[in-house]
């Protein structure tokens, strides 16, 4: 049992909670874009539903399937968003932004009546931390807001290095709001809300990737006798 067929069997039980006529926030990364590619064919088969993508890469997969598309400002109110993580915990507290879409993520997350989250069971940690945690920047000061979010990190009682991320053109990564990312390598984060409370106190920080109070639930497959056991 691979991981692409553990995403796809998480994938598969987040179909069931689809219903007609909902509108869908549309979650970003591998997990997320097999959810999308099996909504896509529900679609095909007469499903009525509204996504809104968190990033442009799930918009442009979205609109290939033939899903009907909105923006977040014509639908601002979501019932359901069905997105991936880079970390669970046992409170569905969630790193994100391992694939630098987390500010869309967010307030698409926030919009949305129901948040579930679908991963491997690999994603389920009993710490948050070991992900390096990511942090979206806007560009203008970025090394004063560099040196800022170490302080921050700092005074919440985490310690490692915060780096910027660059892309496989050895660029700065930019994201689709036009931001960076700093990547906090931390290892262990014993306070995510304290940290998450520091981060937003820095200017220049416009948001992080701990996923706080968000989630409602999670849907993790894991590998048991050759078939995806889904929890
Ligand atoms: C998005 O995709 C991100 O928030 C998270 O970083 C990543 C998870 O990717 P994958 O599903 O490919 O593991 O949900």
């Amino acid at each position: 049992m691979s991981g692409p067929d553990l995403r796809r069997a998480a994938a598969a039980r987040a179909l069931d909670l689809v219903e007609p006529g909902m509108r869908l926030g549309l979650g970003t990364g591998s997990t997320a874009a097999a959810f999308v590619a099996l909504l896509g064919e529900r679609v095909r088969d007469g499903l009525d539903i509204i996504g809104v993508p968190t990033s442009e890469a799930t918009r442009l997969q979205a609109e290939g399937l033939g899903i009907r598309l909105a923006t977040l400002d014509e639908q601002p109110d979501l019932d359901l968003t069905i997105d991936g993580a880079d970390e669970v915990d046992s409170e569905l507290r969630l790193i994100k932004g391992g694939g630098a879409a987390l500010l869309r993520e967010k307030i698409v997350a926030f919009a949305s009546r129901r948040m579930v989250v679908i991963a491997d069971a690999a994603k389920r940690v009993a710490t948050l931390g070991a992900f390096p945690l990511p942090i979206e920047v806007n560009p203008f000061g970025l090394t004063a807001t560099q040196r800022a979010v170490e302080a921050a990190v700092a005074r919440a009682g985490c310690a490692g290095p915060v780096r910027l991320r660059h892309g496989p053109d050895g660029g700065a990564v930019v994201t689709d709001g036009g931001h960076h990312i700093l990547d906090a390598h931390l290892g262990t984060i014993l306070d995510p809300e304290g940290l998450g409370a520091a981060l937003w106190a820095v200017p220049g920080v416009v948001e992080h990737g701990l996923f706080l109070g968000i989630a409602d639930a999670a849907i993790l497959a894991a590998a048991r006798d050759g078939t995806a056991e889904v929890t």
